[in-house]
């Protein structure tokens, strides 16, 4: 009796729940290379060369560990193009008289796996995805209980779940939960930042890059440049770089944003941990030894802790609970276009340039590039939530739709009315002065208002308040914030507002079809 194994591309862990439970000599695992996934967004092309080199690696693994591997080349003439239809024909092929999946990482591929049963008469065991260290029967009760669903005291439960940072009388190391009051310093004014050893392409990445400069070198970014890990082993010797030389600076600099430098004192493992390269877990346990001996300071590994086993499972765990009213959210009512500067990188706004490059040479950014310069300028404009989700889908190497979607509908983009997020993330040019040099470098004058050399975010910050002032003047998180509107008088609102909608006239459109194919 043979079992199909499918083993979606972000599955690739050896201690994943279908393959642990699996005797290799009824089975066989199938990998695939499906146009549907390649195509349902025009993804940046070093995230598909990231999955398929790491797909094409973790066969040759499975191989060497005496698995039979069923494997789907993109190029293959019989390929039909659709996860569902490649295991239909996988069946047929094996003669496989059961499937065994782990659930998918997307609401969209979930519906797949829920229909083969049914499709193709045979039992289909789909397995929980216990990479992720809150169950998601335990993340909703928890959610069920609190009367908000805030992600600190999410963490807090994590914390004592897993007993990282934790003392043996139950009390947090340091007496404290959260040292996010000691991660906010501004740029360094000088010394250097560590940088990062890439890794180099093998053969195998080197003929992936090949096909996928063919065949999707129109999309957003190039292949030029990838080196991210594409191994297990590739992605721990970088997470051992990252703990030896960046994480003791990581807490203090964690929302800092300098010119030309892409990754400051940030991990850049989220590639890996998304597609199962490196166990989020295990990476805790590594970054809790490094304090413990001395080598990190707590303010750093709390911050890297809370990063994992709170924001990244809160946002999980929250996809899973607001899908599908989640990718449709939008509270505020945002309908602008995607203006065009977000793919072609052409604006004085430095930190919009800055930020956009980093992202099409790296399908990468740091988080408050992100959540400060990208997300900021879409909620302050008005653009519509999906346009930029899917902007947010294209560009990252790290990014699907179950920690895409609640980070920007829901954190960044506020559309789902603060289930997520408890007051928007919207500030004016001055944040931005305060956490980066941006502005010392900018055509624009971040404590200007109004005019044209003003800066843009100052304006279209208070515009954005007065926008939805009916909604958000009554959170208590924004009371400082209105109480200054008021202050500035009738004449002045009306000022600040004229020269914020004389910004927004002047946004071009981006053309349709840079996110999605046409038609
Ligand atoms: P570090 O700053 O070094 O943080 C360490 C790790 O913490 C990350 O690798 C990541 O696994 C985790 N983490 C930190 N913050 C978050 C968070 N808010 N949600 C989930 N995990 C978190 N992350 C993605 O993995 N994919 C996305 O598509 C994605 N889209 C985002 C969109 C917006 C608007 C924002 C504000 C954040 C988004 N994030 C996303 C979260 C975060 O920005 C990235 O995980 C992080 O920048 C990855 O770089 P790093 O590994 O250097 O992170
Ligand atoms: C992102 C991606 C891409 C571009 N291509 C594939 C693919 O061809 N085959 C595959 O198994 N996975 C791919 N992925 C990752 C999937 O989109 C991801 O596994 C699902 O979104 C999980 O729900
Ligand atoms: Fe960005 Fe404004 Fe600063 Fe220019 S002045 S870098 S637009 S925040």
């Amino acid at each position: 009796m043979t079992t199909l194994i499918p083993v979606l591309g972000d599955q690739l862990s050896h201690h994943l729940a279908s393959l642990r439970a699996a005797d290799p000599a009824g089975s066989v695992v199938l990998l695939m290379e499906v146009a549907e996934e390649t195509g349902y967004v025009r993804h940046h092309p070093h995230k598909i060369v990231l999955i398929f080199s790491a797909m094409r690696h973790f066969a040759d693994e499975l191989r060497a560990r005496g698995f039979t591997v069923d494997y789907i080349r993109l190029d293959d003439p019989a390929n039909g193009g659709s996860f569902t239809g490649e295991v239909g024909r996988a069946i047929e092929r094996h003669g496989a008289e059961s499937v065994r999946v782990v659930e998918a990482g997307e609401w969209r591929v979930q519906k797949m796996l829920e229909s083969w049963s049914e499709r193709f008469g045979l039992p289909v065991e789909i397995l929980p995805d216990d990479r992720f260290i809150c169950p998601l029967p335990d993340f909703f009760a928890w959610a069920a209980r609190a009367d908000k669903p805030v992600m600190e005291f999410f963490y807090r439960d994590q914390r004592r779940r897993t007993g990282l940072l934790m003392e043996p009388d139950g009390k947090p190391a340091g007496g404290q939960w959260n040292f996010d009051k000691d991660n906010r310093s501004g740029p360094p004014h000088e010394g250097d930042f560590p940088s990062r050893c890439p890794v180099e392409p093998d053969a195998v990445t080197r003929e992936v890059i090949a096909l996928v400069a063919e065949r999707f070198g129109d999309h957003f970014g190039q292949v030029e440049g990838f080196g991210l890990p594409v191994t297990a082993a590739d992605a721990e010797a970088a997470f051992d770089e990252f703990v030896a030389t960046r994480l003791p600076l990581f807490g203090t600099y964690q929302d800092a944003m300098v010119v030309g430098e892409d990754l400051l004192f940030h991990a850049a493992m989220s590639t890996s941990m998304n597609c199962g390269l490196l166990d989020p877990l295990a990476a805790c346990r590594k970054v809790e030894a490094a304090w413990r001996a001395g080598k990190a300071p707590l303010n750093a590994a709390e911050g890297f802790i809370r990063q994992i086993i709170g924001w990244r499972e809160y946002m999980r765990g929250m996809y899973w609970l607001e899908m599908p009213r989640l990718a449709e959210a939008n509270v505020l009512g945002a309908t602008r276009s995607l203006p065009d500067f977000y793919w072609t990188g052409e604006t004085d706004m430095r930190c919009m340039a800055e930020s956009v490059r980093n992202t099409r040479d790296n399908a990468y950014a740091h988080h408050i590039q992100r959540l400060m310069v990208l997300g900021n300028f879409a909620l302050l404009a008005g653009v519509a939530p999906q346009a930029i989700s899917d902007w947010f889908l294209v560009v990252y190497a790290d990014a699907y739709e179950w920690v895409e979607h609640p980070n920007v509908i829901g954190m960044s983009q506020w559309a789902d009315g603060g289930r997520i997020a408890t007051k928007p993330y919207a500030a004016s040019g001055a944040y931005i002065a305060r956490m980066s040099d941006y502005c010392q470098n900018c055509v624009y004058d971040v404590r200007k208002k109004i005019g044209p050399r003003a800066c843009p975010y100052n304006a279209l910050y208070w515009d954005f308040l007065a926008r939805h002032e009916a909604r958000l003047a009554g959170n208590h998180r924004l009371r400082n914030q209105y109480a200054t509107w008021r202050r500035m008088g009738t004449e002045k609102q009306a000022a600040y507002r004229e020269w914020a909608g004389r910004i927004l006239d002047d946004l071009t459109p981006a053309k349709p079809g840079w996110a999605r194919h046409e038609g």
